[in-house]
């Protein structure tokens, strides 16, 4: 299926990774040289206060932050080239979201610990277990733990090593937050904060800010009452990003235009197929406004929206494993919505059991439905969502963490959380649907993942 992706402003994203290979490796460095000192320049006071803000910290810092939770919440990236990230999931330290007690250890005991495995993550090069040891410390500087400026800046130069811009940002704005602008780092982190800045066109940037971080942890994917969806068994995650909202026309529309992308082919034969002809994402058969997501998008539209999307940015989007999508829908819950067992037409656009379905014949502008506990809207509903697995027709044999399942017959890929057209069983967290690649119907769309 050809499709036509133009390479832009590759200019941009030369010159981030640039100082990408700058910063690196003047933080490599720093990790062999500076790293033995920083404990001893970390006092474990309680009542520590962070500096004050460096005129370069960015008026929008923190932008990023899902509104509506405190909790840190960070990307996992696909591994960069020749890392070693493939390290055993089981070493990640997992972090204790939504788990408010705290435990008994005292803070600068747990300090030590989490410090101890940020900085053998660092050195070994394990950025996903690093990521997730930094998601852990944040959650100790809430208790009042000093969390040093330089572990920031390690964790930022590393996400920018692995195109991951949404956390990159995050730990660059916390940087300059406790560094104060005598830190040695300091002129090197302003560079390699404004080259991202500067790679991510302004058009762009919504899109950055809109990803949610997801922390880390632990879940129960799948259930027992449905043979696709077993048999259920634990999954580690690693802390990631993913779209608060499904791309919407606004967003599709920018990338069409700049590339005059072609919509071709398509298949299947069921009444929610967009023939092109006559249904297609301008125009799927019923209102939509241009923050409605866009549908009659095949696996291989979402696939070009991203590649185009990570040429302009320098980053590296893509679409959410199942099991991560599958991670941030339930947002901690183990019921079949994060809201409970029971659907609820107010919750989620299905086709549900109510007298006031507004959205009865299509889809709602996104965010129309409450946010999940992680901050997502739309998760359950309104457009399906492919993801980046391919096929199957249960979990035997599913990987063990959050990767996508990428062996097998990868002419049929994965739906997740239903759409306007399906019913409540269809619309659960755990809910898979089967579709060919280059499926479209007016009910499918996709978010993005980073
Ligand atoms: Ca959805």
């Amino acid at each position: 299926m050809p499709r036509m992706v133009r390479p832009l402003h590759a200019r941009a994203g030369a010159a981030l990774r640039m100082a990408m290979v700058t910063a690196f490796g003047c933080w490599c460095a720093w990790a062999e040289s500076a790293q033995p000192a920083m404990p001893a320049s970390v006092p474990q006071a309680e009542s520590a206060a962070p500096a004050e803000l460096p005129a370069a910290t960015p008026a929008e810092a923190g932008a990023a932050r899902p509104s509506g939770s405190a909790d840190p919440i960070e990307p996992a990236l696909s591994p960069p080239p020749g890392e070693a990230t493939s390290a055993p999931l089981e070493s990640l330290p997992m972090l204790e979201v939504a788990q408010a007690e705290p435990l008994p250890v005292p803070l600068a005991q747990r300090e030590s610990v989490v410090k101890q495995q940020v900085v053998e993550a660092m050195k070994a090069g394990r950025f996903r277990d690093l990521f997730a040891g930094m998601d852990q410390y944040r959650a100790l500087e809430r208790e009042g733990a000093r969390v040093p400026a330089g572990l920031y800046f390690a964790e930022a130069e590393a996400a920018l090593s692995m195109g991951d811009g949404v956390r990159a940002k995050r730990a660059y704005d916390d940087y300059f937050r406790v560094a104060g602008s005598k830190d040695a780092l300091y002129r090197q982190a302003t560079f390699g904060y404004e080259a991202l800045k500067e790679a991510v066109p302004d058009s762009l940037k919504p899109i950055l800010d809109d990803m949610v971080l997801v922390p880390a942890g632990v879940f129960q994917m799948g259930s027992a009452g449905n043979a696709q969806e077993a048999p259920a068994r634990q999954v580690r995650v690693a802390p990631f990003a993913i779209g608060r909202h499904e791309v919407t026309r606004q967003e599709f529309l920018a990338f069409t235009t700049a590339t005059n992308y072609m919509m071709v082919g398509g298949n299947g034969d069921d009444q929610e197929f967009c023939d092109l002809r006559q249904v297609d994402w301008r125009r799927p058969g019923f209102e939509q406004t241009d923050l409605d997501p866009v549908v009659c998008v095949s696996s291989y539209d979402a696939k070009a929206y991203i590649d185009w999307l990570n040429v302009k940015t320098g980053l590296k989007f893509r679409l959410p494993s199942e099991a991560e999508w599958e991670y941030a829908a339930r947002g901690q819950t183990g019921s079949a919505y994060w809201w409970g067992d029971a659907f609820d037409a107010h919750q989620a656009n299905g086709q549900g059991a109510s007298d006031d379905d507004r959205w009865a014949n299509g889809t709602a502008p996104v965010g129309s439905f409450p946010a999940s506990p992680f901050g997502l809207f739309d998760m359950n509903g309104n457009a399906a969502e492919w993801v980046a697995d391919c096929w199957h027709d249960n979990y035997e044999g599913a990987p063990a963490d959050d990767a996508a399942w990428r062996s097998g017959d990868c002419a049929w890929r994965v739906l997740r959380g239903g759409g306007w057209v399906h019913f409540p069983e269809q619309l659960t967290s755990s809910a898979r649907l089967r579709k060919d690649a280059a499926y479209r119907a007016t009910y499918l769309g996709f978010r993005l993942a980073i």
